[in-house]
């Protein structure tokens, strides 16, 4: 071995190593040259074998050889690799149909809310909307909700400052709405509403649907005929309805709504917890207080209100059993609907 026999080992390879035209070409050249039993390698090995004053530059010239291969291998292979790219991009084939893009759905919060506003815009109810974040004012004392209520809690209610919070209910829209236009009043109210609470039935942020009616000579059997009507179109006609006394500040009467259970219609099951019915709906006749808060006559005008939680209708309509599931983004899910 002598330093003629590297120069040529590095001619060779350097010439194979330009002339390779595939990635596997180079590598197997890589092992030829530079492998554990390859040609600069065994230079290397022996050089013990070379007179004494021969070596260390052989050593020297071997090691630079190794280093010129090694980098000789890397720029063919990046060689290679661009044209492969090219050659790719030329290889399209134009003829073939694209590929569609990932079709969207709606979620079943918004297709409920859509589907319920649907129902009583064709009773003759208009939209209305309004602020998420309000005042002390709108979203309790307009309300007829007294200081004290356990409502206006910070353990209940998202405080921004002490005048202003996250409303709770969209009931605040309708004040507005009143604040702005003389009855006759037929308005709907949708949206997203806060509350400090997290379970497997209750997330921070929801939606509700509201309803206002104010007019001469409202009464609570009208209240009776379009809730019926309503949950009539959601659900079907066979879905009976009851009306049991509740409390809300904001109403007088007031009651709560249940449904025949949608599940074993009436007979009892897990999901009505044996009773036969479901609550779905709050509702009453607008309390006189909430009347003189925006000037209406309260010996004129009478009217009704109701309240429902959008994720709850959808829950009985669709059969969902955790509330959490319409807000994790899982596309198993939402795909459903
Ligand atoms: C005005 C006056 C009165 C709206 C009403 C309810 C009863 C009710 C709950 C249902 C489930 C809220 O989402 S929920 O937790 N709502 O029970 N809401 S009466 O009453 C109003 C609204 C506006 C001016």
């Amino acid at each position: 071995m002598s330093n003629q026999n590297i120069d040529q080992i590095k001619k060779e390879a350097l010439s194979e190593i330009q002339r390779a035209d595939t990635a596997e070409q180079v590598k197997s050249l890589s092992v030829k040259y530079l492998g554990r039993k390859g040609l600069v390698t065994l230079f290397l090995r022996n050089i013990s074998a070379l007179p004494e004053e021969e070596r260390p530059e052989a050593g020297k010239k071997a090691n630079q050889v190794k280093l010129t291969l090694e980098e000789a291998c890397q720029s063919a292979i990046e060689r290679i690799l661009s044209a492969d790219g090219d050659k790719k991009e030329i290889a399209i084939d134009i003829s073939l149909p694209g590929r569609p893009a990932p079709r969207g759905s709606l979620h079943p919060i918004t297709r409920i809310t859509r589907r319920i506003c649907d129902v009583f815009s064709r009773m003759g109810f208009n939209v209305a909307e309004g602020p998420e974040v309000e005042t002390d004012y709108y979203n309790f004392e307009a309300l007829n909700i007294p200081k004290n209520h356990p409502a206006r809690d910070m353990q209940d209610t998202f405080y921004v400052s002490e005048n202003i919070v996250l409303r709770t209910h969209t009931s605040p829209m309708q004040v507005r709405f009143m604040e702005k236009h003389r009855p006759p009043v037929r308005i709907i109210a949708p949206g997203k509403v806060y509350r400090c609470d997290s379970d497997i039935t209750h997330t921070p942020m929801f939606h509700q649907v509201e309803g206002l009616l104010v007019d001469e000579h409202v009464s609570f059997g009208d209240l009776k005929g379009i809730l019926t009507a309503f949950v009539h179109e959601v659900f079907d006609e066979q879905t009976s309805l009851r009306f049991r006394p509740s409390f809300f500040p904001f109403t007088e009467p007031s009651a709560e709504v249940d449904i025949l259970c949608v599940i074993c219609r009436g007979k009892g099951c897990k999901v009505c917890s044996g009773t036969g019915w479901l609550e779905v709906l709050g509702c009453g006749m607008v309390h006189p207080a909430v009347f003189e808060n925006v000037g209406y006559d309260t010996g004129r005008y009478s009217g009704f209100a109701f309240g429902m939680g959008v994720e709850r209708i959808a829950m009985l309509k669709y059969g969902i059993n955790d509330i959490r599931l319409y807000y994790e983004g899982d596309m198993r899910f939402l795909k459903q609907f």
